[in-house]
Parts: structure tokens; C-alpha cells; sequence
């Protein structure tokens, strides 16, 4: 078997077009390549397991060399997400509070009404945000919810926001309602590995994820796929996870890499914690197999120390959940991300083409 780090070194340039390399953003006496191996979508679980045992500072080291050949490596992107629909759903997700099989305390809502989102949208986008992610605790939409949410979509977009909607599995025709609608991004995650996925969810097959993905793919919306690590899984799960998404006929354009958001009264409540460093290495193996993606820190930030971001930050990840809640739990304070920011020296992606290429400092930074 080749040397998978290896394999990656070597210097071929990608032809996929994925998010477009930043070289002009980076500074003119960087030293690092800039050589993006080109996209792969063939990864036996081998190869992919050798890179997760690959000694630390090898892997992320080689991760943040792959970042950098097609991301200014100080620029995060930055979602804000919205609840639309809380509570009450008929799947079994044995992470998530929102299960009406589960124990929780959780109170179901009805839809918000339109005016409600498009007022938290504008909100996030006064704090930076450039992304607005609406979930609904839902197994699928039923026509009249996608015609509600087409409506909270186009406000959305409206507005100047990147919008994204997480709503169960879908039709195909529900799917070109969506893209009609101006939405760019779906979030639909596999969660974990097909062997283990049995373990956590049972009222929905692995395959009929990889189904909506397909559906939604082929109608021309991004997609957002990820997974949920700290749920008991072995790290050949985290493996085979990461396998299925870099074998999709295209890789997900956003990888969110989530820490289990315990959830009193949910099965899953009570797993083991992750050690923190080998939460780093999915990030970095994620960076290393999707290299043109953005990898998102979803939940599980709130727990995380500041070291440990600023880690998966080196290690590839480049995008957050920004903002004091996610769905129904607590995220990271706003504050205390601007302040890490800050520290780290890093700024916000924002969607001007143009100032993308040429980023400045952070506002904080540009005053003294
Ligand atoms: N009901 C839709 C579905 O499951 O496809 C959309 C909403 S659901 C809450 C979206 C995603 O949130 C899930 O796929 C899961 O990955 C993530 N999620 C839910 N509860 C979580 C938790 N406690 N910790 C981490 N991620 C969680
Ligand atoms: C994703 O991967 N993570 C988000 C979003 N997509 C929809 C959800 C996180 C939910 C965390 C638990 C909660 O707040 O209920
Ligand atoms: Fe329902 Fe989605 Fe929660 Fe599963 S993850 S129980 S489908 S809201």
C-alpha cells in the first residue's frame, strides 16, 4: 500500500472546482507550498485509517500545508443557526433532544413565523455571520412545511445571506423547490459510519442519507454532511465516516465535524467523553481527504478549551457555528469568539469576492 502522507505530498494540482484557491490572499513572503493535491474519491478504509495513526504533529502538520494550499489559513467562515421548528420529531436519533421518544425537557414549538427568522437573519448578519442555517426537527417536510420554509429561504437570501436548511430527508421535487427558492446549502449528516449507525438510529437507514444527498447534489444545491464524534464510536468509525464522504461522487463543500452535545434524557447522554486530541485528528484527516471543503466545528465548542480550537483551527478546520445557541443547546459565547479570534489573529470569511482576496487585519487589531 503507498505511503498515504506520502501520496498526499506529491505535487499535483487539482482540477475540481471547489472553493477557489486563495494564493492571492497570502502574504508575500509565505513559505509554505502551495501545491493542492489534487481530489481523490477513491479512499479504501486502510489508507484513511494509516493517516488517523499517522504521529501527531505529522498529521497536522501535513493538514495545515493541504489547508493552505487553497485557504487563506486566517479566515474563518461563519454560519449562525436558527431553530425553525424545535421539538416533537418521530425519529429516534439517539443524540438528540428533539425526539419525541426521548426523556427530554424540551417543549415543542410550532414553525416561527417568517418574521421571527427574518429578524434573527438580520441580526446574524449584523454580528458577521455570512451564513444563515434553518433546522426543523423533522423526518421530511411535508409540501405546505417546504412552501413555509421556501418563503423564510428567499427572505433570507434577500437579505444577503448565504442560506442553508437542515429538514429531514427529501423529494426530489422538494429539492428543486429549494434551489428555486435561492437556497445554497443543505445540511443533511450521515452522522457516523454505516456499522455503527445502527446503534444510534433506527427509524432511518444509512442509505436513505446517502439518497437525500444524492437528490440534493443532482438538483444543484451545496451540500453540508458531516458527522457526530463522542458517541461511543470506535476510531475506525470515525474512519468510515470519513470514507463515505470523501467517496461521494463530489465531497460535501461543507464538512461539519461535531462534538456530541450531551443531552440529559437522550440514550446517548452519559457516553464517554473523547479525549480531546483525538477529536483533533478527524479534523485533520477530514482537511487531508476533502481538501477543497470547508470543515466546520458544529456543536461541542461551548466544552472546548481555547487551545483545543486554536488546534483544530491548525489542523484544517474553517468554519464555525457563531452565535449563543444552536438549535436548542448553548453554543460558545459571541464574546468569547471574538476575543479567541482576536488572540489567534484570525477574521471572518465574508462574501465579497474582492476583499476575500486581499483580507485585512481584524477590526480589533487594526486600532492599535
Ligand atoms: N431533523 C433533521 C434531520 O435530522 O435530518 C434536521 C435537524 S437535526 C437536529 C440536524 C443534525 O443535528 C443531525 O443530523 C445531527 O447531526 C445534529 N445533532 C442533533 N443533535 C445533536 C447533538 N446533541 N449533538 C451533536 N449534533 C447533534
Ligand atoms: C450540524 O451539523 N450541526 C448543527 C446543524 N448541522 C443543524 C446542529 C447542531 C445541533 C446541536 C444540538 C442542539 O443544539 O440541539
Ligand atoms: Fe429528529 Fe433530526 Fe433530531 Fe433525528 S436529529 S430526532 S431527525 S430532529
Amino acid at each position: 500500500m503507498p505511503n498515504p502522507a506520502a501520496t498526499l505530498a506529491m505535487e499535483t494540482f487539482a482540477t475540481d472546482t471547489l472553493a477557489t484557491p486563495t494564493r492571492a490572499a497570502r502574504p508575500l513572503a509565505d513559505p509554505w507550498p502551495v501545491h493542492a493535491p489534487a481530489l481523490r474519491h477513491d479512499w479504501s478504509r486502510d489508507e484513511i485509517l494509516a493517516l488517523f495513526a499517522m504521529p501527531f504533529m505529522d498529521l497536522v502538520f501535513q493538514a495545515q500545508a493541504t489547508h493552505r494550499a487553497r485557504f487563506d489559513p486566517n479566515r474563518i467562515q461563519v454560519s449562525t443557526l436558527l431553530s425553525i421548528k424545535t421539538g416533537g420529531c418521530p425519529e429516534d436519533c439517539g443524540y438528540c433532544s428533539q425526539s419525541a421518544r426521548h426523556g427530554t425537557d424540551l417543549e415543542p414549538e410550532r414553525l416561527l413565523p417568517l418574521g421571527e427568522v427574518t429578524a434573527a437573519a438580520a441580526a446574524a448578519k449584523a454580528q458577521g455571520a455570512t451564513r444563515f442555517c434553518m433546522g426543523a426537527a423533522w423526518r421530511n417536510p411535508t409540501d405546505r412545511n417546504l412552501d413555509q420554509v421556501a418563503a423564510m429561504i428567499a427572505a433570507v437570501h434577500d437579505l444577503g445571506l448565504e442560506t442553508c436548511v437542515t429538514l429531514g430527508m427529501l423529494t426530489d421535487d422538494q429539492t428543486r423547490r429549494l434551489k428555486a427558492a435561492g437556497l445554497d446549502y443543505y445540511n443533511h449528516n450521515l452522522d457516523t459510519s454505516p456499522e455503527f449507525y445502527g446503534q444510534v438510529i433506527t427509524t432511518r437507514t444509512y442509505q436513505d442519507r446517502l439518497d437525500t444527498l444524492a437528490r440534493v447534489q443532482g438538483a444543484g444545491i451545496k451540500v453540508c454532511s458531516g458527522g457526530i464524534l463522542g458517541m461511543g464510536e470506535s476510531r475506525p468509525d470515525r474512519a468510515g465516516l470519513l470514507q463515505q464522504l470523501a467517496n461521494l461522487s463530489q465531497h460535501p463543500e461543507s464538512v461539519p465535524i461535531t462534538l456530541l452535545a450531551q443531552v440529559e434524557g437522550t440514550p446517548l447522554h452519559g457516553a464517554p467523553r473523547l479525549d480531546a486530541l483525538e477529536f483533533v485528528r478527524p479534523v485533520a484527516v477530514a482537511r487531508l481527504l476533502m481538501p477543497a471543503s470547508h470543515v466546520r466545528l458544529s456543536a461541542g465548542r461551548a466544552d472546548m478549551s481555547d487551545e483545543l480550537q486554536a488546534l483544530c483551527f491548525l489542523a484544517g478546520a474553517n468554519s464555525i457555528f457563531y452565535g449563543e445557541r444552536l438549535l436548542t443547546t448553548s453554543n460558545a459565547v459571541a464574546d468569547r469568539d471574538r476575543d479567541l479570534f482576536h488572540r489567534l489573529g484570525l477574521a471572518f470569511e465574508t462574501l465579497n469576492a474582492a476583499e476575500r482576496d486581499h483580507p485585512g487585519p481584524c477590526e480589533r487589531c487594526a486600532t492599535h
